[in-house]
């Protein structure tokens, strides 16, 4: 459902009853485990004071929550007191969709004495925006999630070979969009041997470099487990659930992105140690997953902090993603920089200093293809987002 029709549906109640009840779920956070900063407090008593003033509500019916769970399209908010299902004021519908809360948004919300329903009157500004771009570069911006704080890009490995490529892409994202981001290499007991998972993951570090954590874990790993633990500390990463853990502390959110099939849910309900979350098949044939998690949803983990369970992404393209680029390969970068040739696309150019940084063993040459693939696409989406206009 689109952001738009997701809006009217809930602002006009539409199907709400079908809804999954909040009572019997346990997993989701509570507004302390969430902790508003100093400046979201601030801003939230800001905002009453101008809907009391603006619009007449009475202040005390209004207060601070955070958007926990979004089923197709309607808000969960978890407040102080409660946490209950809300609709969209009309303000947030109509030219002002995009500003529809996402899952981790905290917004005002008002619930009138003895109502059941709260209504999200004003978004908070976000600290991070996780977003991607549905479409190609004409199409819309799509947010999934804020306020995150780290992006656990979740790819599988022991089926096709592993992708550094859309590892790295994932990464760019997150980085791009105000959040850090560390790897984790689901599925490990699929491996042949422990030979192809220290190439998997040194394919893997070489690209991304020391300032991305690289975790490996697997849930059908029983009979493996020693075997596979021993392999990650050869290759200098963390192992298994406390690894996971490791990177979403107290206190910290997190999302899980990655393709649907890659284990996102498997994992999390390991590390929730129940099954809450719906899991499926992948098809034989391709390793393909089945769209299972339809909803985005917070999990708090048991002695960790919270994450966003999400679909999986069926494309994640680069458009515009430049900044996040410079963050995840400073060097090369720089290196560009001094290229002989503005346009260098560092393949074979005289006078390319990237290519001479690779020659003298400074940048790994597995690290400068994916700098390579992900700077060709963002040239040639910067070029599709307005023809008439030269860069
Ligand atoms: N062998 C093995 N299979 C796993 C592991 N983790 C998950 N699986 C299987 O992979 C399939 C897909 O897992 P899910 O957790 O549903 O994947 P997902 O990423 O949440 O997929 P979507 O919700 O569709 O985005 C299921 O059959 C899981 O049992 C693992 O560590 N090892
Ligand atoms: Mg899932």
């Amino acid at each position: 459902m689109s952001a738009r029709r997701a809006g009217r549906a809930a602002r006009h109640g539409e199907a709400a009853g079908a809804l999954p009840a909040l009572s019997g779920m346990s997993d989701l956070p509570s507004f302390d485990e969430l902790a508003p900063t100093a400046g979201q407090l601030e801003e939230c008593s800001a905002l009453v004071g101008s809907l009391a003033r603006m619009r007449g509500i009475a202040a005390g019916e209004l207060s601070l929550g955070c958007v926990v769970r979004l089923d197709r399209g309607f808000p969960a908010v978890a407040c102080a007191d409660a946490t209950f299902r809300a609709e969209h004021a009309t303000s947030l519908a109509g030219p002002a969709a995009g500003l529809l809360p996402a899952v981790g948004d905290w917004v005002v919300v008002r619930r009138a004495p003895g109502h059941d329903m709260g209504v999200i009157e004003q978004v908070l500004a976000r600290k991070s925006d996780i977003a991607r771009w549905r479409g190609g570069s004409r199409g819309e911006r799509q947010t999934l999630a804020a306020n995150v704080d780290v992006v656990l890009v979740a790819q599988a490995l022991g089926g096709r070979p592993v992708s550094v490529g859309r590892i790295a892409r994932s990464v760019v994202v997150a980085r791009d969009c105000g959040a850090d981001a560390s790897v984790v290499l689901t599925k490990a007991d699929r491996v042949a041997h422990a030979g192809c998972f220290l190439d998997d993951v040194s394919r893997v570090r070489d690209a991304l470099g020391e300032g991305v954590d690289v975790v490996a874990c697997a849930s059908g790993a029983a009979a493996r487990g020693d075997e596979l633990a021993g392999a990650a500390r050869r290759a200098g990463i963390g192992w298994g659930d406390e690894a996971v853990r490791a990177l979403v502390p107290a206190g910290v959110v997190g999302i899980v992105l990655g393709e649907s099939g890659a284990g996102k849910s498997t994992l999390l309900n390991s590390l929730l140690g129940h099954a809450a979350l719906e899991t499926a098949g992948v098809r034989e044939r391709d390793d393909a997953g089945r769209h299972t998690t339809v909803c985005r949803r917070m999990v708090s983990l048991p002695g960790a902090g919270v994450v966003v369970d999400e679909p999986g992404l069926r494309s994640l393209p680069l458009v515009g993603h430049e900044h996040g680029l410079s963050l995840v390969f400073p060097e090369v970068c720089e290196a560009a920089a001094g290229c002989r040739f503005r346009d260098c696309t560092h393949t074979s150019e005289p006078g390319c200093a990237v290519l001479a940084e690779v020659a003298a063993g400074r940048v790994p040459a597995e690290r400068l293809d994916a700098y390579r693939a992900l700077a060709a696409e963002m040239r040639d989406s910067r070029q599709g987002i307005d023809p008439d206009v030269t860069l």
